[in-house]
Protein backbone atom coordinates (compact mmCIF):
# COMPACT_ATOMS: atom_id res chain seq x y z
CA UNK A 1 0.00 0.00 0.00
CA UNK A 2 1.17 3.56 -0.90
CA UNK A 3 1.52 6.20 1.71
CA UNK A 4 -1.19 8.12 -0.64
CA UNK A 5 -3.71 5.22 0.40
CA UNK A 6 -2.94 4.60 3.94
CA UNK A 7 -3.72 8.52 4.32
CA UNK A 8 -6.75 8.48 2.52
CA UNK A 9 -8.49 5.40 4.19
CA UNK A 10 -12.11 4.03 4.35
CA UNK A 11 -12.72 3.84 8.17
CA UNK A 12 -15.63 1.31 8.25
CA UNK A 13 -17.98 -0.44 6.05
CA UNK A 14 -21.01 -1.58 6.59
CA UNK A 15 -22.74 -3.72 4.53
CA UNK A 16 -25.48 -5.92 5.20
CA UNK A 17 -26.89 -7.94 2.06
CA UNK A 18 -30.28 -9.00 3.86
CA UNK A 19 -30.83 -6.00 5.02
CA UNK A 20 -30.03 -4.29 1.77
CA UNK A 21 -32.60 -6.90 -0.19
CA UNK A 22 -35.20 -6.74 2.79
CA UNK A 23 -35.41 -2.75 2.88
CA UNK A 24 -35.89 -2.90 -1.30
CA UNK A 25 -38.74 -5.12 -1.39
CA UNK A 26 -41.39 -2.74 -3.10
CA UNK A 27 -38.61 -1.43 -5.33
CA UNK A 28 -38.11 -5.05 -6.56
CA UNK A 29 -41.47 -6.11 -7.30
CA UNK A 30 -41.71 -2.52 -9.72
CA UNK A 31 -38.63 -3.99 -11.25
CA UNK A 32 -37.92 -7.69 -11.29
CA UNK A 33 -40.62 -8.92 -10.08
CA UNK A 34 -42.56 -7.09 -13.18
CA UNK A 35 -40.00 -8.11 -15.83
CA UNK A 36 -40.37 -11.86 -14.22
CA UNK A 37 -43.94 -11.96 -14.97
CA UNK A 38 -43.30 -10.38 -18.64
CA UNK A 39 -40.42 -13.60 -19.16
CA UNK A 40 -42.87 -16.55 -17.81
CA UNK A 41 -43.54 -19.32 -19.68
CA UNK A 42 -40.80 -17.83 -22.50
CA UNK A 43 -38.29 -19.63 -23.11
CA UNK A 44 -36.51 -17.45 -25.67
CA UNK A 45 -36.29 -13.32 -25.34
CA UNK A 46 -37.57 -11.60 -28.72
CA UNK A 47 -37.75 -8.07 -29.48
CA UNK A 48 -41.22 -8.15 -28.45
CA UNK A 49 -40.73 -8.94 -25.28
CA UNK A 50 -37.80 -6.39 -24.64
CA UNK A 51 -40.35 -3.81 -25.38
CA UNK A 52 -42.36 -4.51 -22.86
CA UNK A 53 -39.24 -4.66 -20.30
CA UNK A 54 -38.33 -1.29 -21.73
CA UNK A 55 -42.12 -0.24 -21.10
CA UNK A 56 -41.39 -1.47 -17.24
CA UNK A 57 -38.18 0.74 -16.58
CA UNK A 58 -39.76 3.29 -17.86
CA UNK A 59 -42.84 3.30 -15.63
CA UNK A 60 -40.05 2.88 -13.12
CA UNK A 61 -37.97 5.60 -11.43
CA UNK A 62 -35.40 4.84 -13.95
CA UNK A 63 -37.04 7.60 -16.41
CA UNK A 64 -36.58 7.12 -19.83
CA UNK A 65 -33.11 8.50 -20.82
CA UNK A 66 -31.35 6.26 -19.12
CA UNK A 67 -33.75 3.11 -20.02
CA UNK A 68 -33.05 3.86 -23.86
CA UNK A 69 -29.50 3.53 -23.27
CA UNK A 70 -29.92 0.55 -21.24
CA UNK A 71 -31.84 -0.79 -23.50
CA UNK A 72 -29.31 -0.67 -26.71
CA UNK A 73 -26.64 -1.27 -24.49
CA UNK A 74 -27.88 -4.48 -23.50
CA UNK A 75 -29.84 -5.53 -26.50
CA UNK A 76 -26.52 -5.23 -28.41
CA UNK A 77 -24.53 -7.63 -26.03
CA UNK A 78 -27.56 -9.83 -26.10
CA UNK A 79 -27.28 -9.90 -29.84
CA UNK A 80 -23.73 -11.89 -30.05
CA UNK A 81 -25.31 -14.75 -27.25
CA UNK A 82 -26.07 -17.89 -28.15
CA UNK A 83 -28.42 -19.13 -25.21
CA UNK A 84 -31.50 -16.04 -25.76
CA UNK A 85 -33.36 -16.60 -22.64
CA UNK A 86 -34.52 -14.57 -19.67
CA UNK A 87 -31.73 -15.18 -17.84
CA UNK A 88 -29.30 -14.04 -19.90
CA UNK A 89 -30.85 -10.76 -20.91
CA UNK A 90 -31.13 -10.13 -17.67
CA UNK A 91 -27.64 -10.61 -16.68
CA UNK A 92 -27.12 -8.33 -19.39
CA UNK A 93 -29.67 -5.82 -18.30
CA UNK A 94 -27.93 -6.01 -14.71
CA UNK A 95 -24.34 -4.76 -16.51
CA UNK A 96 -26.07 -2.18 -18.07
CA UNK A 97 -27.48 -0.77 -15.41
CA UNK A 98 -24.03 -0.88 -13.30
CA UNK A 99 -21.99 0.55 -16.33
CA UNK A 100 -23.43 3.84 -16.03
CA UNK A 101 -23.19 4.08 -12.64
CA UNK A 102 -19.63 3.32 -12.25
CA UNK A 103 -18.37 6.20 -13.64
CA UNK A 104 -19.01 8.85 -10.68
CA UNK A 105 -19.10 5.99 -8.26
CA UNK A 106 -14.63 6.07 -8.49
CA UNK A 107 -15.08 9.93 -7.11
CA UNK A 108 -15.87 8.75 -3.76
CA UNK A 109 -13.91 10.70 -0.89
CA UNK A 110 -12.60 9.06 1.74
CA UNK A 111 -11.85 9.96 5.21
CA UNK A 112 -7.77 12.22 5.10
CA UNK A 113 -6.03 11.44 8.25
CA UNK A 114 -3.51 14.47 7.35
CA UNK A 115 -6.54 17.00 7.29
CA UNK A 116 -7.16 16.85 11.25
CA UNK A 117 -9.66 17.99 12.19
CA UNK A 118 -11.73 16.79 8.98
CA UNK A 119 -14.55 18.33 8.23
CA UNK A 120 -17.82 17.13 6.64
CA UNK A 121 -20.81 19.28 5.61
CA UNK A 122 -24.11 17.77 5.63
CA UNK A 123 -27.03 19.29 3.41
CA UNK A 124 -29.96 18.91 1.90
CA UNK A 125 -33.86 19.95 1.82
CA UNK A 126 -36.24 19.44 4.91
CA UNK A 127 -36.96 16.19 6.30
CA UNK A 128 -34.51 14.19 3.65
CA UNK A 129 -32.74 12.43 6.70
CA UNK A 130 -29.66 14.77 7.18
CA UNK A 131 -29.82 15.02 11.27
CA UNK A 132 -30.72 11.12 11.51
CA UNK A 133 -27.68 10.53 9.51
CA UNK A 134 -25.24 12.24 11.49
CA UNK A 135 -26.08 10.20 14.35
CA UNK A 136 -25.08 7.33 12.18
CA UNK A 137 -22.33 8.48 11.15
CA UNK A 138 -20.92 9.54 14.31
CA UNK A 139 -21.58 6.32 16.01
CA UNK A 140 -19.69 4.53 12.95
CA UNK A 141 -16.25 7.19 12.89
CA UNK A 142 -16.06 6.89 17.10
CA UNK A 143 -16.03 3.31 16.52
CA UNK A 144 -13.48 3.31 14.08
CA UNK A 145 -11.45 4.84 16.62
CA UNK A 146 -11.94 8.51 15.59
CA UNK A 147 -12.66 11.92 18.25
CA UNK A 148 -15.62 13.13 17.04
CA UNK A 149 -17.46 16.48 17.45
CA UNK A 150 -20.95 17.24 16.09
CA UNK A 151 -21.78 20.67 15.59
CA UNK A 152 -25.29 22.02 15.49
CA UNK A 153 -25.88 24.20 12.77
CA UNK A 154 -29.53 24.16 12.27
CA UNK A 155 -30.27 26.79 14.15
CA UNK A 156 -33.40 27.54 12.51
CA UNK A 157 -35.65 24.97 13.06
CA UNK A 158 -37.38 24.62 16.49
CA UNK A 159 -36.32 21.23 18.84
CA UNK A 160 -33.25 20.93 16.14
CA UNK A 161 -30.53 21.11 18.55
CA UNK A 162 -32.20 18.82 20.59
CA UNK A 163 -32.83 16.11 18.24
CA UNK A 164 -29.33 16.20 17.93
CA UNK A 165 -27.84 16.32 21.02
CA UNK A 166 -30.28 12.55 21.57
CA UNK A 167 -28.09 11.57 18.18
CA UNK A 168 -24.80 13.04 19.86
CA UNK A 169 -25.27 10.71 23.11
CA UNK A 170 -26.42 8.03 21.17
CA UNK A 171 -23.56 7.97 19.48
CA UNK A 172 -21.44 8.54 22.15
CA UNK A 173 -19.99 12.04 21.08
CA UNK A 174 -19.60 15.67 22.09
CA UNK A 175 -22.00 18.30 20.68
CA UNK A 176 -21.88 22.26 19.98
CA UNK A 177 -24.27 23.92 20.21
CA UNK A 178 -25.80 27.34 20.63
CA UNK A 179 -29.27 29.22 20.84
CA UNK A 180 -31.90 29.30 18.65
CA UNK A 181 -31.63 31.77 15.59
CA UNK A 182 -27.69 31.71 15.45
CA UNK A 183 -25.85 32.40 12.83
CA UNK A 184 -25.17 29.13 11.49
CA UNK A 185 -21.87 29.88 10.08
CA UNK A 186 -20.70 30.93 13.71
CA UNK A 187 -21.43 28.29 14.93
CA UNK A 188 -19.72 26.35 12.36
CA UNK A 189 -16.55 28.39 12.83
CA UNK A 190 -16.92 28.09 16.45
CA UNK A 191 -16.75 24.53 16.18
CA UNK A 192 -14.16 24.29 14.11
CA UNK A 193 -12.25 26.05 16.53
CA UNK A 194 -13.16 24.33 19.24
CA UNK A 195 -12.22 20.66 17.31
CA UNK A 196 -8.55 22.95 16.28
CA UNK A 197 -7.90 23.73 20.24
CA UNK A 198 -8.96 19.95 21.56
CA UNK A 199 -7.40 17.83 19.18
CA UNK A 200 -10.46 16.08 17.56
CA UNK A 201 -10.30 14.05 14.39
CA UNK A 202 -13.16 14.64 12.64
CA UNK A 203 -16.53 17.73 12.39
CA UNK A 204 -20.09 16.97 11.86
CA UNK A 205 -21.83 19.85 10.55
CA UNK A 206 -25.61 19.58 10.67
CA UNK A 207 -27.74 22.31 8.51
CA UNK A 208 -31.15 23.32 8.38
CA UNK A 209 -33.35 21.78 5.66
CA UNK A 210 -33.36 24.00 3.07
CA UNK A 211 -35.21 24.58 -0.34
CA UNK A 212 -33.14 24.37 -3.47
CA UNK A 213 -35.17 26.74 -5.39
CA UNK A 214 -34.69 29.63 -2.11
CA UNK A 215 -31.97 31.64 -3.17
CA UNK A 216 -31.27 33.12 0.06
CA UNK A 217 -30.88 30.15 2.36
CA UNK A 218 -28.35 28.54 -0.19
CA UNK A 219 -26.56 31.86 -0.33
CA UNK A 220 -26.36 30.63 3.67
CA UNK A 221 -25.10 27.43 3.09
CA UNK A 222 -22.25 29.19 0.46
CA UNK A 223 -21.34 31.56 3.23
CA UNK A 224 -20.63 28.71 5.89
CA UNK A 225 -19.21 26.98 3.42
CA UNK A 226 -16.89 30.18 3.08
CA UNK A 227 -16.42 30.69 6.70
CA UNK A 228 -15.25 27.26 7.64
CA UNK A 229 -13.11 27.41 5.22
CA UNK A 230 -11.24 30.75 6.26
CA UNK A 231 -11.05 29.03 9.55
CA UNK A 232 -9.66 25.99 8.30
CA UNK A 233 -8.26 25.94 4.57
CA UNK A 234 -8.90 21.88 3.92
CA UNK A 235 -12.31 22.20 5.23
CA UNK A 236 -14.87 20.96 4.45
CA UNK A 237 -13.31 18.31 3.10
CA UNK A 238 -16.73 16.52 2.04
CA UNK A 239 -19.87 18.43 1.51
CA UNK A 240 -22.63 15.22 1.48
CA UNK A 241 -26.31 16.12 0.00
CA UNK A 242 -28.85 13.58 1.43
CA UNK A 243 -31.86 12.80 -0.55
CA UNK A 244 -34.97 11.22 0.75
CA UNK A 245 -34.94 8.07 -1.82
CA UNK A 246 -38.77 8.81 -1.96
CA UNK A 247 -38.35 12.24 -3.30
CA UNK A 248 -38.07 10.66 -7.12
CA UNK A 249 -37.23 13.22 -10.06
CA UNK A 250 -36.83 15.86 -7.37
CA UNK A 251 -34.29 14.33 -5.90
CA UNK A 252 -32.13 14.72 -8.97
CA UNK A 253 -33.08 18.80 -9.06
CA UNK A 254 -32.04 18.94 -5.91
CA UNK A 255 -28.60 17.42 -6.63
CA UNK A 256 -28.68 19.66 -9.77
CA UNK A 257 -29.66 22.91 -7.92
CA UNK A 258 -27.52 22.50 -4.32
CA UNK A 259 -24.21 22.12 -6.97
CA UNK A 260 -24.40 25.17 -7.96
CA UNK A 261 -23.97 26.74 -4.47
CA UNK A 262 -21.82 24.27 -2.71
CA UNK A 263 -19.33 22.02 -4.08
CA UNK A 264 -20.91 18.83 -3.84
CA UNK A 265 -18.48 15.56 -3.07
CA UNK A 266 -21.22 12.66 -2.34
CA UNK A 267 -24.76 11.92 -1.98
CA UNK A 268 -26.29 10.06 0.49
CA UNK A 269 -30.09 8.58 -0.49
CA UNK A 270 -32.22 7.81 2.58
CA UNK A 271 -35.13 5.77 3.33
CA UNK A 272 -34.81 3.25 0.44
CA UNK A 273 -36.40 0.98 2.74
CA UNK A 274 -39.70 0.98 2.28
CA UNK A 275 -39.92 3.05 -1.21
CA UNK A 276 -40.93 1.71 -4.79
CA UNK A 277 -39.12 4.53 -5.99
CA UNK A 278 -34.98 2.76 -5.62
CA UNK A 279 -34.74 3.05 -9.53
CA UNK A 280 -33.81 6.75 -8.88
CA UNK A 281 -30.70 6.06 -7.27
CA UNK A 282 -29.56 4.82 -10.95
CA UNK A 283 -31.16 8.15 -12.64
CA UNK A 284 -29.75 10.35 -10.37
CA UNK A 285 -25.73 8.78 -10.64
CA UNK A 286 -26.12 8.46 -14.97
CA UNK A 287 -27.47 11.82 -14.86
CA UNK A 288 -24.99 14.01 -12.16
CA UNK A 289 -21.49 13.42 -11.83
CA UNK A 290 -21.18 12.65 -8.16
CA UNK A 291 -20.75 9.67 -6.22
CA UNK A 292 -23.01 8.19 -4.23
CA UNK A 293 -21.66 7.90 -0.41
CA UNK A 294 -23.84 5.97 1.87
CA UNK A 295 -27.52 4.94 1.76
CA UNK A 296 -29.97 4.79 4.95
CA UNK A 297 -32.47 1.79 4.80
CA UNK A 298 -33.85 2.11 7.97
CA UNK A 299 -34.06 4.88 10.67
CA UNK A 300 -31.88 3.03 13.45
CA UNK A 301 -28.24 4.12 13.98
CA UNK A 302 -26.73 1.09 12.60
CA UNK A 303 -29.15 1.64 9.21
CA UNK A 304 -26.63 3.26 6.98
CA UNK A 305 -24.79 1.63 4.49
CA UNK A 306 -21.99 1.78 2.12
CA UNK A 307 -23.51 2.33 -1.43
CA UNK A 308 -22.09 -0.70 -3.75
CA UNK A 309 -23.60 -0.88 -7.14
CA UNK A 310 -23.49 -4.39 -7.82
CA UNK A 311 -24.86 -4.94 -4.73
CA UNK A 312 -27.49 -2.79 -5.38
CA UNK A 313 -28.21 -3.88 -8.73
CA UNK A 314 -28.37 -7.77 -6.89
CA UNK A 315 -30.45 -6.60 -4.26
CA UNK A 316 -33.36 -5.75 -6.80
CA UNK A 317 -32.61 -8.07 -9.67
CA UNK A 318 -32.95 -11.34 -7.65
CA UNK A 319 -35.32 -13.44 -6.10
N1 LIG B 1 -37.17 4.61 7.08
C1 LIG B 1 -36.19 5.50 7.16
N2 LIG B 1 -36.39 6.67 7.76
C2 LIG B 1 -35.37 7.56 7.81
C3 LIG B 1 -34.10 7.29 7.25
N3 LIG B 1 -33.32 8.39 7.45
C4 LIG B 1 -34.07 9.27 8.13
N4 LIG B 1 -35.32 8.79 8.36
C5 LIG B 1 -36.47 9.44 9.03
O1 LIG B 1 -36.79 10.64 8.35
C6 LIG B 1 -37.31 11.61 9.26
C7 LIG B 1 -36.56 12.93 9.08
O2 LIG B 1 -35.21 12.73 9.48
P1 LIG B 1 -34.26 13.91 9.98
O3 LIG B 1 -32.94 13.30 10.22
O4 LIG B 1 -34.90 14.67 11.08
O5 LIG B 1 -34.23 14.80 8.67
P2 LIG B 1 -33.54 16.22 8.48
O6 LIG B 1 -33.08 16.27 7.08
O7 LIG B 1 -32.54 16.46 9.54
O8 LIG B 1 -34.80 17.19 8.69
P3 LIG B 1 -34.78 18.80 8.88
O9 LIG B 1 -33.66 19.10 9.81
O10 LIG B 1 -36.12 19.10 9.44
O11 LIG B 1 -34.59 19.38 7.52
C8 LIG B 1 -37.14 10.99 10.64
O12 LIG B 1 -38.39 10.48 11.04
C9 LIG B 1 -36.14 9.88 10.44
O13 LIG B 1 -36.31 8.82 11.35
C10 LIG B 1 -33.91 6.03 6.57
O14 LIG B 1 -32.86 5.70 6.01
N5 LIG B 1 -34.99 5.18 6.56
MG1 LIG C 1 -32.32 18.05 10.84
Amino acid sequence: MNLLNKRRMKLFKNFNFDKLKTGLTKTRQKLFDKISETFTGKAVVDDELIDQVEEILVSSDIGIDLTDKIIDDAKKNFKDEKDRSPQVFINQLKKSLSKYVIGSQEKVVEFDSTKKPYVILIVGVNGAGKTTTIGKLALNYRKSGLKVLICAADTFRAAANEQLDVWAERAGVKIIMKGKNADPSSVAYESVQYAIDNNYDIVLIDTAGRLQTKTNLMEELNKLNRVVKKKLEHAPNETLLVIDGNTGQNGLQQAKEFSKFVNISGLIITKLDGTAKGGIVFQISSQIDVPIKYIGVGEGIEDLQDFDINQFVDAIFNK
